[in-house]
């Protein structure tokens, strides 16, 4: 009886041997990204051909992804896509692990400009897309076109109320400073009062500090919002649902950002890390992504593939004009990053507490 018994057991384990159960789980992949960032059709297309799961953890603001990092020590993250001027605290930290160039062949294709354009860009990570910091707007209800950050900052009655902003404290303080007429990255006191006043005094004009939906349910279609602080490859995604939209680097000039992806330090799946950045760098997929997010890549040979409608869109490839008055950001000293800090923390209180 035992015997016919345990002869049933393992059948029923064999049974269960050849299914599910034991065959290996799926390589998992966790990106710690941007929404709307990666194309779908070309995460599906690395999933198959690696056979992994890809899954996606969002954040809406660069400070809420360092938030999220300290958080856990930025465990639980394969790959993080960070802002090139998060890259050195990053690695300081230890969240961010050194980049195995000998699995990167396609790091051949990008240009060596974006590849290290930081500190620590060139040993840690991987460019992605750059772009601007600009304004959209609804060209159907603004009176005139906006050409100043200040028609945001510092709105007339007839925008008041109807204010989009990116609540991240750095892009606040540094496009308020830009309003202004001051450096992006200023630490200097008597500026730095100026812009408080100027974004506390904001706050009340403002209708949202949530990051826009990119689809046809964003908030500048539905009319929320008249007006609202965007980058630009979400500016043009959202724009391909209307054509009331318009897209504006003020006259004052803007930040120019370069995303970086990177491989955590606790990943434990670093190969696939490296599979994965190898494939988006392939020029076709590189082609078809910065189709996707409508955002400039530092992959020149995917560049090459690019129709010249893309190349050529300036909200895409800042002018010459735009970029010379524009900024990256730079490495802060301590004492002047304290003082940005204290204003943007202010601003940014109560933001999130919920309206009654
Ligand atoms: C992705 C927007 C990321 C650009 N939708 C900001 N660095």
């Amino acid at each position: 009886m035992h015997f016919i018994k345990g002869l049933f057991y393992c059948g029923y384990l064999l049974l269960f041997s050849s299914n599910s159960f034991a065959q290996d789980p799926k390589d998992r992949l966790t990106i710690l990204n941007w929404s709307d960032y990666l194309a779908p059709d070309i995460v599906a297309e690395f999933e198959a051909k690696y056979d992994a799961e890809v899954t996606q953890i969002y954040y809406e603001t660069d400070e809420q992804r360092t938030q999220m990092l300290v958080d856990n020590n930025a465990a639980g993250y394969d790959l993080i896509l960070s802002s090139g001027i998060d890259l050195a605290p990053y690695a300081n930290r230890g969240w961010i692990s050194p980049l195995n160039k000998e699995q990167l062949p396609n790091l051949g294709n990008l240009s060596s400009r974006w590849l290290k354009a930081y500190s620590h860009s060139m040993d840690y990570a991987v460019p992605y897309f750059w772009g601007t910091v600009g304004i959209i707007y609804r060209t159907d209800l603004v009176q005139q076109p906006i050409t100043s950050w200040m028609r945001i900052f510092q709105p007339n009655d007839e925008l008041k109320g109807h204010i989009g902003m990116i609540a991240d404290g750095r892009d606040m303080l540094s496009l308020g400073l830009k309003a202004l007429g001051y450096s992006i990255n200023s630490g200097a006191k008597q500026e730095l009062e100026q812009v408080e006043l100027l974004l506390l005094n904001q706050k009340q004009h403002v209708r949202s500090y949530q990051y826009m939906n990119l689809d046809e349910t964003s908030e500048i279609i539905t009319g929320d919002l008249w007006a609202s602080m965007i980058y630009s490859g979400d500016a043009l995604m959202v724009m391909e649902h209307s054509d009331l939209l318009e897209y504006v680097v003020p006259d004052e000039g803007s930040n120019i950002w370069v995303d970086y992806f990177v491989v955590g330090a606790m990943s434990s799946n670093k190969k696939l890390a490296h599979q994965f950045l190898n494939f988006i760098n392939e020029p076709e997929v590189a082609a078809r992504m910065a189709g996707f997010t409508y955002y400039a890549t530092p992959n020149f040979q995917a560049e090459k593939l690019l129709p010249k409608e893309f190349v050529s869109d300036p909200v895409i490839y800042p002018s010459e004009e735009v970029l010379v008055k524009s900024e990256f950001y730079q490495p802060i000293p301590a004492r002047q990053l304290l003082r940005r800090n204290n204003v943007s923390s202010k601003v940014l209180s109560e933001i999130y507490a919920p309206k009654l």
